[in-house]
């Protein structure tokens, strides 16, 4: 049996780095940086200081990733730091800026030089490890085997740094050894961009979050029951009269914009369209394709949220609505991305017997016509090489025969997780009770049922304080068998944005999704196979929390000052 050491209930403030790496020793030398240390990058010769930012043409070469990243390292450490006296206010020193040693290089290498070292291959083929090394006489070398592991590591290297307040920046932490390697492949922040409009902008600075949290999936929950905002434009009325206005939508260009943006960070942007279910908003452009559109008052027996609506499940003109949008859209996934994610969530089975293709609520009849539904469908998205993604009740509850290649998302329960692994197939986590960060402040239970049932549904699915700590304790592992593990790919947090918009989306994603970002990234054991510890997570993320700040997310505190000073 290993020791177990004890954590001190009064952690010190240690130097913080989010998530935490597999292997990570420090030192006490204080070295400063400056904008005209030494650069070079064996693979592709010395940095570009002069780089303006990629030209949007196609998907990003490997050094476009890196001369991006090596751009952001900079403004993070020279423009967007802080003064860290928030984390111990009473006895913070900051080091004399006259005594100051410099490092003099910095040295990034490419291990595997792979000329299809690009974004595409995200679909867990791509090395996101990185080795660290920063030596008391000032030399720095970050290794890894794709460009993608370089942005790792070069994240890693901003979090090292501090601005003094007589200005420059410095580490207190040398030497430093790091050795990295994320737990799970699949490490997401699913945004629903339907309930709510949110920018470009909004979109990318969120973007810019997931991969500062060393995430690596975008899902965008792009259209759903009340706005449809992607532009299809064989379906122009699609979005014209689907939005919620003209022009709060998504064009082609926009959509490329977000993906090459999280492409250069080296994040895959999933796309889901929502079917059959969570489509009313179809109706605007296309009623003759909907069923049970809008019920009042009793939506309910519809739908799990009001409007109710659903493709109808039998319909030749469903059929081909559906192939022109798969020969518009799925062209325009294929460069940025391995999956698209078809849904299948919360489909209710009574909208049917209004559907006049099928007029019946029967399990026996409407089952098969879910599968030739679903077959269709993935058959298009296979077609363009891209591997579909479902939500857990096509497997669960419809009983469906999907195909071993398709990746199911788990919501309900860590059994629900069991279950689709015992079947043999590849799962995502992010189970409700902990990583739904539209839950747990109690604004669903706190709803009223009795004041009118078209207004909000009461949901007694979700409990109070999804706080950070919760989302900390999930487990994606939790019961699962060790032969079964490797199915589990990864997770996601998700915002469900009922109640969120740009104006509260950073406070209501972080920093409680870093939370999520570090069980993918770590583990949800420590070295020694205990649940990670909150205490030592604590000041870590408080820490981080102002790093986020910093470069411009309005992410929330976790605590006081109080908790991390120490104890003095
Ligand atoms: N929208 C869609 C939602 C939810 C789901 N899908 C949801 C369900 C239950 C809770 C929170 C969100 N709002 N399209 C479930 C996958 Cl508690």
């Amino acid at each position: 049996m290993r020791f177990l050491p004890i954590i001190p209930l009064f952690a010190s403030v240690v130097p913080a780095i989010w998530p935490k790496p597999i292997h990570y020793e420090y030192g006490q030398t204080i070295l400063w940086v400056s904008k005209d240390v030494s650069v070079f990058w064996t693979s592709a010769g010395d940095y570009d200081r002069n780089f303006q930012g990629p030209t949007i043409s196609s998907t990003p070469s490997g050094d476009e990733i890196v001369d991006f990243a090596l751009q952001k390292t900079w403004e993070i450490i020279f423009e967007k730091s802080f003064v860290p006296w928030k984390l111990n206010p009473k006895s913070w020193q900051e080091p004399d800026p006259s005594e100051a040693v410099y490092i003099t290089d910095i040295h990034l290498k490419l291990l595997k030089n792979d000329p299809e070292n690009v974004a595409k291959p995200l679909a867990g083929e791509v090395d996101e490890s990185y080795r660290l090394s920063l030596t008391t006489d000032g030399t720095v070398s970050i290794s890894a085997n794709s460009s993608i592991g370089l942005t790792r590591g070069l994240s890693t290297f901003t979090q090292l740094f501090y601005w003094h307040s007589q200005g420059g920046a410095y580490t207190p932490l040398a030497p430093v050894e790091i050795f990295d390697s994320p737990k799970f492949q699949h490490r997401g922040l699913n945004l629903d961009v339907s309930r709510n409009w949110f920018s470009v902008e909004d979109i990318k600075r969120t973007i810019d979050a997931v991969a500062y949290n060393k995430m690596n999936r975008f899902h965008l929950h792009i259209t759903d029951s009340q706005s449809f905002p992607l532009e299809i434009p064989s379906l122009p009325e699609l979005a014209e009269k689907g939005a919620y206005r003209p022009g709060l939508t998504y064009s082609p260009d926009n959509f490329k914009e977000i993906q090459y943006h999280a492409a250069i960070q080296g994040v895959e942007l999933i796309t889901e369209i929502d079917m059959p279910g969570h489509t009313s908003s179809i109706w605007f452009s296309y009623p003759e394709l909907i069923t049970a559109f809008n019920v009042q008052p009793n939506w309910n027996t519809y739908a799990a949220e009001p409007p109710s609506g659903t493709l109808k499940l039998n319909s030749t003109a469903v059929n081909n609505f559906l192939e022109t949008l798969f020969k518009d859209l799925l062209p325009r996934v294929l460069p940025y991305s391995s999956y698209f994610h078809t849904g299948g969530d919360e489909v209710n089975k009574k909208a049917y017997e209004t559907d006049e293709t099928v007029q019946s609520s029967d399990f026996a009849v409407l089952q098969p016509l879910m599968q030739k539904f679903i077959d269709r469908n993935h058959k298009h998205v296979r077609s363009y090489n891209l591997t579909p993604i479902v939500w857990e009740e096509m497997l669960l509850d419809w009983d469906l025969d999907l195909g071993p290649d398709v990746i199911i998302q788990t919501w309900k329960s860590d059994s629900a997780v069991a279950k689709v692994v015992s079947k043999g197939h590849k799962a995502l986590v992010g189970n409700y009770k902990y990583w739904y960060l539209d839950c747990g402040k109690g604004q669903w239970l706190d709803f009223d049922p009795s004041i009118s049932s078209t207004f909000y549904p009461y949901n007694d699915y979700c409990a109070p304080f999804h706080n950070w700590r919760l989302m900390y304790s999930y487990d994606p592992l939790a019961n699962i068998p060790p032969e079964h593990q490797h199915l589990v790919l990864g997770g996601e947090a998700h915002m469900w944005a009922e109640q969120t918009d740009p104006v509260n989306m950073d406070q209501a994603i972080w920093p409680r999704t870093s939370a999520a970002a570090e069980v993918l990234w770590s583990g949800a054991k420590d070295e020694y196979g205990r649940n990670r510890s909150q205490i030592d997570a604590s000041p870590r993320l408080s820490e981080f929390r102002e790093r986020l700040v910093a470069m411009g997310i309005a992410a929330e505190p976790i605590q006081m000052h109080y908790c991390t000073m120490n104890g003095t």
